[in-house]
Parts: C-alpha cells; sequence; structure tokens
C-alpha cells in the first residue's frame, strides 16, 4: 500500500551545473498587503555545453507579463506549469522581463513574501530559505546560480515608512499619491536564498562599528515599537561577533550597512539573508522582565550564528542544498566556539552534548536517520535537521582537532581565499583544510555520507609485570534506513589515565599518539585496534573521549567507583559532567531491575560529597546534579515505557535529594536566595540562578510543603524571568496548590507579550504522565492560542509532544490521534511547522507493544489523509517506513 504520495527524490548524484544563470538581476516591488507586483528582469548566461531550453522555477505566481529582449512574449513563447516557466527562444546574454503579482496576506506559509502580524499594524517581510525565491519571482532556483541584486522598493509612505532590503542603499525618495522608493544595490554575487526585503513601520537602534580594515558599517536592529528597547542586548551581541570574528578568522563585514529585523511570524530561529538578517524574536529580543538566563545565551548564540554566516554560507555558499551542512556544520561550529569564549568553556560544551544526545541521536538511530550529507531527499525543508547542524558541527569540530588551532585557522584562509564567491562542496572544504596542512582528510567524507552514530566499545588490560596499559577500541554502527553495511569511520579518541588515588597519569606511547603530558589523542580508524601506554605504575582508570571528541556512544565497562573517581577527580567541567551522566546511567540501569543499586549509591554519594564542597562551581554543580533526560534514558531502550522511564528517574533524583538532605538542601537554597535584588547577568548570578533552581527541584521531591511555599514566594518575589519561570514550573510540575493562582497572574501580567506568554503555555504543555493531555486540550481555547502563529503552535504542541514524554506517550495512546489532528489542520497553514512537529512521533517502533500499536494506528490514518503537504507526507512516510 502506498501510503503517500510518492515524488522523486532528488539525488545527489544527479547533480549538473545550472545551463542558465544569472548574472544580473533587478527587481521593482510594488509593495502592498493583499497584492504585491514583483518586475523582474534577468540577465541570463547560458552554457554552450548544455542546449536545455531555458527553465526558471516559480510557485504560485500570477504572470500579468513576460518579455525576452524587449519583445513582449506571445504565448506560444512560454509555458508556465507546475511550478515551472519554460521560455523559448533565449540565448546567452538575453534579458528576461516578467512581472508577476502575489498575495503577502494569504501567504500562511510563512515562505515568501508575507504579512507579519496584523493588517493594520503589521509589516512585510520575506523568507526565501531554501525555495521561498520562487513565491516572489521567476529565478533559477539553486544556490549555485549567484547573481548582482539591484533592488528598489515601492509603497505608501504612512503605511510603509520603512523600506529594506540587503545590500548599500543607492537612493531613496518620494513617488506621487503618498508613495516612496528606496533602492539598495548588493556588490556581492548571491544566491536567491539570501535575498530578503522588509517593509513596515518599524523602529531602530544603531551604531557604528569599524572593522579592522578600515570599513565604517552602520549596524541597525529592527523591531515594532513597543519592543525596541529589548534590542540592546542583541545589538551588543553583533559587535561582539563581529570583533570575534575579526580576530579568529580574520573576516570582516563587507557592506556599509547590516541589517537585523525582529519578527514574531518565523518558521524558523533565524536567517541570514546577506546584509538582512531576519530573526524570530523569540531569538533576538532580550529583557530580563521577559528572557531568561538561557535565553539571553540563546540570543547571543543565534546572533552570533547568523552573523558567522556572511563568510561561511555568504561569501562561500553551498552548491546545492546537499552540502547544507557545508554551511551549518561549519556555522554551529564557529557559534560553539564564540560561546566558549564569551561564556564558560566546558558548561557551553556541556549544553552542546546535551543537546546532540537529547535531539541527533534519536534523528540518527530511528527512521528518520540520515547522513550529514544526505543522498536523496523529497523535502529540502525537511533536512534542516539536528543531523546537518549539530552532527554536523561535531565533524567540523573533530577535523579542527586533527588539525589544531593554527592549522585549522591555516586550512579556513584556503578555504576561503579558494572559494569565495563560489557555491562549494563538503570536498572543497575538506581539501583546502587538508590541503594548507599536508594532510588527507578524505576519510572524514565517510563521516558525512554515513548516517547512524557509532559505538566505540573500548576495553582497557593492565600488565603489571610491564607497566603497560593496553586500550583495545573497536567500532560498530547498526544500519540505518537504506545503509545495511557501514564502513569504519576515523575515530579521534581524547583520553588521560588516571590512577587510583585520582591523580593524573604521565602518557607514554610509541608515537601513535598526538599531544603530549597526560592527555593524548589517539585515532581509531579500523574496525579494532590496541594502543598500548607504557611506563604506567599502575592500574589505571582511563577518561576517554575527553571533551566529546567524537559523536559516538562509548561502551567501556567501568565500575561505579570508577565513575565516581572521575567524576570527583577530573579537572576539566565536561569530563567529570560526563562521568557523572555515565554513572546516572549505570545508576539506572542497575535501578530497574532491582532496589538495590550499587551505581545509584555511588552517585548519590559522590554528587552529595561535591554539593557540599565550597570550591564547586554553582552552574557546573546544577548541570552536575541534573540527571540524562527521559529522551537520553529511552534512546538505551529496546522496549520503551515512557511512564517508567519518568518515575525511575525521579526515584534517581529522589534519593539523591535523600543523600544531600533536607538541612543541607534548605541552607544552600536560602544562601542562594538571600543575593536577590536587580537580576544581574554575569555570570555568578546566572550560576546562582541555575542552581537555585535545581535544589529547589530536590527539595520538592523529598519536602513537597516547604518547597510549594518557597516556591510561590520565588515566584511573587523573582525581580527577573528566570526566578520567576523556574518558580512557576516548580508549581506546576509537583501540581502544588499554589499553581493555579501563580499561573492566572502570569497570564494577566503577560497578556500582551507574546514570547513571555508561550512560556506560560509550555510550562503547562510539560506537566508530566497522564494529566497533560487534558491541560494541553483546555489551553487551545485560550484566545491568545493559534495555530497560525509558529512560535505558539510551538510552545503547546512542541513542547507537549516533543519535550514531555511521560505526558505525550500516555499509556491509552490517547495523545496520538490528538496530535495526527493537530497536524492536519496546521499542514493546512503551514507544512514546514505541520512536518516539524510531526517529528515527536520518532522513535514510536520501540514504544513497548501497546503504546506502538496506537502510534502506528495515528500515524496510519495521517498518512491515509488526502491532500497532505509533501513536507508532511514525507516526514509521516518516513517514519512509519
Ligand atoms: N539558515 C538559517 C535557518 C533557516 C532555514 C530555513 C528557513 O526557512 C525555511 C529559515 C531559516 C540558519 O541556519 O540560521
Ligand atoms: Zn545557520
Amino acid at each position: 500500500m502506498t501510503l503517500v504520495s510518492e515524488t522523486t527524490p532528488i539525488r545527489l548524484r544527479d547533480y549538473r551545473p545550472p545551463a542558465w544563470s544569472v548574472e544580473a538581476i533587478e527587481l521593482e516591488i510594488d509593495l502592498g498587503i493583499d497584492s504585491t507586483e514583483v518586475s523582474s528582469r534577468l540577465t541570463l548566461r547560458n552554457d554552450p555545453q548544455q542546449s536545455t531550453p531555458l527553465r526558471l522555477d516559480g510557485e504560485g505566481l500570477e504572470l500579468l507579463a513576460i518579455s525576452l529582449d524587449g519583445r513582449k512574449l506571445e504565448a506560444h513563447g512560454y509555458r508556465y506549469e507546475q511550478g515551472v516557466l519554460e521560455v523559448h527562444g533565449a540565448h546567452d546574454g538575453s534579458v528576461l522581463e516578467t512581472r508577476v503579482r502575489v498575495r503577502p496576506a494569504a501567504n500562511t506559509a510563512l515562505e515568501g513574501l508575507y504579512l507579519s502580524g496584523s493588517r493594520e499594524h503589521g509589516f512585510l517581510l520575506t523568507q526565501c530559505e531554501a525555495e521561498g525565491f520562487r513565491h516572489i519571482s521567476f529565478f533559477p532556483d539553486r544556490p549555485d546560480v549567484l547573481a548582482r541584486y539591484t533592488v528598489t522598493l515601492r509603497a505608501d509612505r504612512e503605511r510603509f515608512p520603512v523600506l529594506l532590503a540587503g545590500g548599500n542603499p543607492a537612493g531613496s525618495g518620494d513617488l506621487p499619491d503618498g508613495r516612496h522608493w528606496a533602492r539598495f544595490i548588493d556588490p556581492h554575487p548571491k544566491p536567491c536564498y539570501l535575498f530578503a526585503l522588509v517593509a513596515g513601520r518599524l523602529e531602530n537602534i544603531q551604531r557604528d562599528y569599524l572593522t579592522t580594515d578600515g570599513r565604517k558599517v552602520k549596524l541597525v536592529i529592527w523591531s515594532e515599537a513597543n519592543v525596541i528597547d529589548c534590542c540592546h542586548y542583541a545589538l551588543d551581541a553583533l559587535e561582539r561577533s563581529m570583533r570575534w570574528d575579526e580576530r579568529s578568522y580574520g573576516r570582516s563585514f563587507d557592506l556599509d550597512v547590516f541589517h537585523v529585523v525582529a519578527t514574531h511570524d518565523f518558521n524558523m530561529g533565524a536567517m541570514e539573508n546577506k546584509g538582512l538578517n531576519i530573526f524570530n524574536a523569540k531569538y533576538l529580543l532580550a529583557d530580563p522582565d521577559t528572557s531568561t538566563d538561557d535565553e539571553y545565551r540563546a540570543v547571543e548564540a543565534v546572533v552570533a550564528h547568523e552573523y558567522f554566516h556572511n563568510w561561511t554560507g555568504n561569501r562561500v555558499t553551498c552548491r546545492d542544498w546537499f552540502q547544507l551542512s557545508l554551511k551549518e556544520g561549519l556555522t554551529v561550529f564557529r557559534e560553539q566556539q564564540f560561546s566558549a569564549d564569551m561564556n564558560s568553556a566546558s558548561l557551553k560544551r556541556i549544553e552542546d552534548v546535551a543537546l546532540l544526545r537529547r535531539t541527533q541521536f534519536p534523528e540518527d538511530a530511528g527512521p528518520l536517520a540520515h547522513p550529514v550529507r544526505p543522498a536523496e531527499y523529497r523535502e529540502i525543508n525537511n533536512f534542516y535537521t539536528a543531523t546537518v547542524y549539530e552532527k554536523g558541527s561535531e565533524l567540523v569540530r573533530m577535523v579542527a582537532g586533527r588539525l589544531g588551532q593554527e592549522g585549522f585557522r591555516r586550512g579556513m584562509d584556503l578555504y576561503f581565499e579558494r572559494h569565495d564567491g563560489q557555491a562549494a562542496t563538503i570536498e572543497d572544504f575538506l581539501s583546502a583544510l587538508g590541503d594548507a596542512n599536508h594532510i588527507d582528510l578524505a576519510a572524514y567524507l565517510t563521516w558525512y555520507s554515513q548516517a547512524g552514530t557509532p559505538r566505540l566499545h573500548a576495553k582497557g588490560e593492565y600488565d603489571a609485570a610491564r607497566h603497560e596499559y593496553t586500550l583495545s577500541l573497536s567500532q560498530q554502527t547498526r544500519p540505518t534506513p537504506g545503509e545495511p553495511d557501514k564502513k569504519p569511520l576515523p575515530i579521534p579518541v581524547k583520553l588521560s589515565l588516571f590512577g587510583r588515588d585520582g591523580q593524573l597519569l604521565p602518557l607514554h606511547t610509541d608515537g601513535e599518539a598526538q599531544g603530549d603530558g597526560a592527555e593524548k589523542v589517539i585515532v581509531l580508524d579500523r574496525a579494532t585496534q590496541r594502543f598500548v601506554f607504557k611506563q604506567v605504575a599502575s592500574s589505571p582508570v582511563p577518561s576517554l573521549l575527553r571533551g566529546f571528541s567524537a559523536p559516538v556512544v562509548l561502551e567501556y565497562n567501568y565500575t561505579p567507583d570508577e565513575l565516581a573517581l572521575l567524576l570527583t577527580h577530573d579537572a576539566d567541567g565536561f569530563n567529570r559532567w560526563e562521568a557523572g551522566q555515565q554513572l546516572a546511567m549505570l545508576a539506572f540501569d542497575t535501578l530497574r531491575d532491582g532496589d538495590d543499586s550499587v551505581a545509584c549509591r555511588a552517585w548519590c554519594k559522590a554528587l552529595a560529597a561535591l554539593f557540599e564542597q565550597d570550591a564547586m562551581d554553582n552552574a557546573l554543580l546544577a548541570d552536575l546534579l541534573t540527571p540524562p533526560g527521559e529522551i537520553e534514558f529511552a534512546d538505551r531502550q529496546s522496549e520503551v515505557d515512557p511512564a517508567r522511564i519518568h518515575a525511575q528517574r525521579e526515584t534517581m533524583q529522589h534519593r539523591l535529594a535523600e543523600q544531600i538532605g533536607i538541612d543541607a538542601l534548605l541552607a544552600r537554597y536560602r544562601a542562594l536566595a538571600a543575593d536577590a535584588g536587580e537580576p544581574r547577568l554575569d555570570a555568578g548570578s546566572q550560576a546562582r540562578r541555575r542552581l537555585k533552581r535545581c535544589v529547589l527541584e530536590l527539595l520538592a521531591l523529598i519536602d513537597a510543603e516547604q518547597a510549594n511555599t518557597l516556591a510561590a514566594r520565588q515566584y511573587s518575589t523573582a525581580s527577573g524571568m528566570t526566578d520567576r519561570l523556574a518558580a512557576l514550573s516548580v508549581l506546576v510540575r509537583r501540581r502544588a496548590p499554589q499553581a493555579a493562582s501563580a499561573l492566572a497572574h502570569f497570564r494577566e501580567r503577560y497578556a500582551d507579550n507574546p514570547l513571555a506568554l508561550d512560556k506560560w503555555f509550555t510550562v503547562q504543555a510539560q506537566v508530566p504522565d497522564e494529566p497533560a493531555l487534558a491541560v494541553v486540550r483546555k489551553l487551545e481555547s485560550d484566545p491568545a492560542f493559534t495555530l497560525k502563529n509558529p512560535n505558539r503552535a510551538r510552545s503547546l504542541l512542541g513542547a507537549f509532544a516533543s519535550t514531555n514524554p511521560s505526558g505525550f506517550h500516555r499509556a491509552d495512546g490517547a495523545a496520538y490521534p490528538y496530535l495526527a489532528e493537530r497536524l492536519v489542520q496546521l499542514d493546512a497553514l503551514n507544512p514546514q511547522i505541520a512536518a516539524r512537529l510531526a517529528t515527536a512521533f520518532n522513535g514510536w517502533q520501540r514504544l513497548e507493544p501497546l503504546r506502538r500499536h496506537a502510534a502506528q494506528q495515528a500515524l496510519e490514518s495521517l498518512a491515509r489523509h488526502e491532500g497532505l503537504s509533501p513536507n508532511l507526507s514525507e516526514i509521516v512516510g518516513n517514519v512509519l517506513k
């Protein structure tokens, strides 16, 4: 039975250079909310080797006029069908002119030109990545067609006082009838996915920036008037990012003005359009009253990410969408380096690895698994995944680690030198990095073409007579859809050895390892390999994969004592956390089969001892006290019962809380809470808030009444959103009697603040277990709920389905048909968001039989639904495979 439409996929191996490209495009756009007219003038280039007729992409365009080389085309001179405009008689150097009408206010998919906000007060903007430009004008909509843009915008001056497009300003003025115009010329050829415009009533804040090569750049952040005061943090973050890219990579900004715009209506996080970045307001606005500490860090990270794209993505772009990770993996990696420099490096690494395990590992382990560079796709928008972004970044990190800091910089310099102004491939990237360092990095290509998370099996043997320690490593990657046989990959393993007293041991090898002193990198590049360490005084405890040196699952038979030793003694924050996570996993596995778990006791004891240590960093302690999430525990099981996982994780936390003790928790909470007053953003203050939340959560498990009282007080006295939301979350999750009034207060206080209201929906959607579904259903009838706004839909449905396993996977399976029904409604409005939310079903095959059956039924009936978008069909079809 074919459940979903089987369109032919697009395949990497079928790539051909474009037969027709565009040297220059002149756009003249007459903006209106219901109807916008787009006139385009393309100067065409034809590859003499290819004799195909001129074909341009165009989706849903109402064609008003068309002419070629100055002559109006008759009906037989062209054909516009199924998203393709075919034009006869064009030759190299031809000029094609078209005029089309598009309808922004009717565009609910938020792809192409659309309206953000209300008809009266909202503004117009575009989103073109990946294939949105074809919804605006006819064009070869592929990233390897780079053109020079001249854009003229015309609109009513009163309704659209601000007119912006990417590039340098090139004139503006008045027109008759209260209209005005503004022109922009972008000197850098770019693919059409980087085109953008914005028009409406917007306010701005700005500052001048002087690049190290002496260019004066105006940095301007735009938003609607009521939130313009929340843009200062982003402007600072932008300046930090620009300085950092100049210092770390020698890359400066290359236009006279850099615009950044915030919108509440956006499908993704943000978009790196050349000279005119557009942000989901969630990742641009920051203010202590509405943003948590995590959100401040996210704003800084996303501002940096989009800015860094100016070189990794825009100046060097992708040849085709299979190469997406060329820009995304690399840019995520650059942002991670930046954030590590701006904040704590080990906390950033912990956060990123936790994210990888929570999002990418499950993707790689199920039916949606795909390589970082997929071999085929149907709907490219479905490939903006954790694999392309997060795993892609891990691959760059491995290569960067192999080259060292200077070598990587040399390689990046060569990459920019060779490919500036071009559309490149992942091979180009690896070649440049390798050539600059006289190293062949081709083996790393397998990481890009092969899906699945490798398992790294490690075994150590100590020869007391010879003082030798032999580490045997082997790797295995399980089959993924369409890839039954896996090749061995180069896996860099950074390691140290610890004596049983917790002291680092010096490392001596036969020269097969990089590094010196007590930390080295060995590279496993075959199926199995042995590494011998000499002059090892006593049987060591190995600390493996330090800093998470490769995106693999490590299998090593640690005893609880060995992990407790690493958790207590490792000097590196990340590895310490990692030992704690592994010990918690062990605790979880053994707890399941009986109550008296040695591992759980070791975990509790080690953490309770760290809790007492004065020298412990507050933020690290908070991370150490947090066991792996429910999704990570589920990832290790062959038959998943989410309710049981939730309960058992809570049992572990309960024991930990008991081990630390009510008195110690209370005392710590009070000490941390004493520091109230104006919320400050420095690392120390953030760390205190983080630990305070964690302590309150632990306390709530063993003394609910006291914790609820403290949480209620914290809620009402909090001076910032971090403390307020933490308190609210404790009250809601523990179903405290005080929850209802706090929720009502929050709802009213933030009635006009969409980003804060999103949190109000989310915190309730995350209430564990059976009650969640009823809560979510009830919230749907709140007047502020709408499926039309992606942030709002995500804040309720996304939070419920993707971040609340015990709630979504309730035992009776009732949440599955519920979500399926919402996905159908959402799909009719916004296919991209529907497809993304549908990935919550990933992993259903490993659920225990009752839930599995219910999920399958819901998915199958969803798949049978008439008229699903290609986006949602592809996800549903794949997830069912
Ligand atoms: N390139 C952006 C992500 C992005 C992708 C698609 C979009 O619309 C469908 C929007 C943004 C980034 O990596 O930030
Ligand atoms: Zn990106």
